[in-house]
């Protein structure tokens, strides 16, 4: 039984009960979620998450757990396998979008279309401590974001917080018409628009078409993710990581933004080639100026 299978199964089994009269912030007001909501919304207004398109996680700290632990479930709902195990995230708390649910929907109810999910002590299930009312369960994709999570949390040295999926227009695009390799992706956007070396001088890891919300991309993203801060799934999204709220959403802001005006440079020219951009002299002079570490491999 898959991850989706059986978080039904243990959902079906047990209907979870809040505590009564509670003090504290509520969980929807806490700045941690006003962030999370917010991303949700902007993206939906970007028109990235057609559908229940797209999904969001956000590893909390021990003080956000703290604030919110007045809120959780009395009794929460049985453990839920993962298929993978993290030694990094045993016990660690994730808020994340739900299966199904639709990202437009996130600020109209919050504790519908978000959960609060704990993972257990031997770091390979999780459980819904607040959120995902009515029946709800943890993303589909969110065995693929557990494991991309203890990836960035050990080459962050724990700084990496948030991972966004979104099913961003230009990117997907581009994917129908380039070669499907990072260097060759990486290069066009460091070309088509000044700010992106700046916003991801390591490149952006790229991945043939896929079967989503399996294993298998699953490990191949978080093999990827050890290089790169994004990558792209062809035919379908990207997948981006930052810190907090702000440097996620940039950065699929940014590699959206610059597949954009890659398309409309090409639409202009007919497809031929570009009259003017900017020279691999020039990316390591923007390099050199603010100290980026850039990959090197990806400059002629
Ligand atoms: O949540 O985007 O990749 C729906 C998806 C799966
Ligand atoms: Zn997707």
């Amino acid at each position: 039984m898959g991850f989706f299978d059986s978080a039904q199964d243990v959902i079906d089994k047990g209907v979870s009960t809040a505590k009564g009269v509670v003090s504290g912030v509520a969980v929807e007001r806490q700045p941690f979620m006003k962030g999370f909501v917010r991303l949700c919304a902007d993206g939906w207004n970007q028109g990235w998450h057609e559908r229940n398109g797209g999904n969001l996680t956000y590893r909390m700290t021990d003080g956000e757990v703290a604030d919110c632990r007045p809120f959780f479930y009395e009794n929460p709902c049985n453990w839920i396998p993962l298929g993978v195990q993290a030694d990094n995230l045993r016990g660690a708390y994730f808020a994340v979008t739900g299966a199904g649910r639709y990202m437009r929907n996130v600020p109209l109810d919050t504790a519908k279309n978000v959960g609060i999910v704990e993972i257990n002590p031997e770091g390979n299930a999780c459980r819904i401590v607040w959120g995902l009312k009515d029946g709800g369960k943890p993303s589909s994709e969110f065995p693929s974001h557990f494991m991309i999570h203890s990836v960035r949390v050990d080459v962050t040295g724990g700084s990496s917080r948030v991972l966004y999926h979104a099913h961003p227009i230009n990117v997907v695009a581009l994917t129908s018409v380039m070669p499907l390799d990072a260097r060759t992706i990486t290069r066009t956007l460091w070309k088509a628009m000044t700010e992106c070396i700046i916003a991801f001088p390591k490149g952006v890891g790229v991945l043939p078409w896929m079967v989503p919300g399996g294993a298998e991309i699953a490990m191949a993203t978080s093999e990827l993710m050890k290089t790169y801060d994004a990558v792209i799934w062809a035919q379908h999204g990207l997948f981006c990581s930052g810190s907090d709220f702000d440097s996620a959403f940039g950065l699929m802001h940014t590699i959206e933004k610059a597949s954009d005006i890659y398309v409309r440079a090409r639409l202009l020219n007919g497809g031929g080639e570009f009259a003017n951009t900017i020279s691999d002299e020039g990316l390591r002079a923007i390099a050199r100026n603010l100290g980026l570490g850039i990959n090197e491999d990806f400059l002629d």
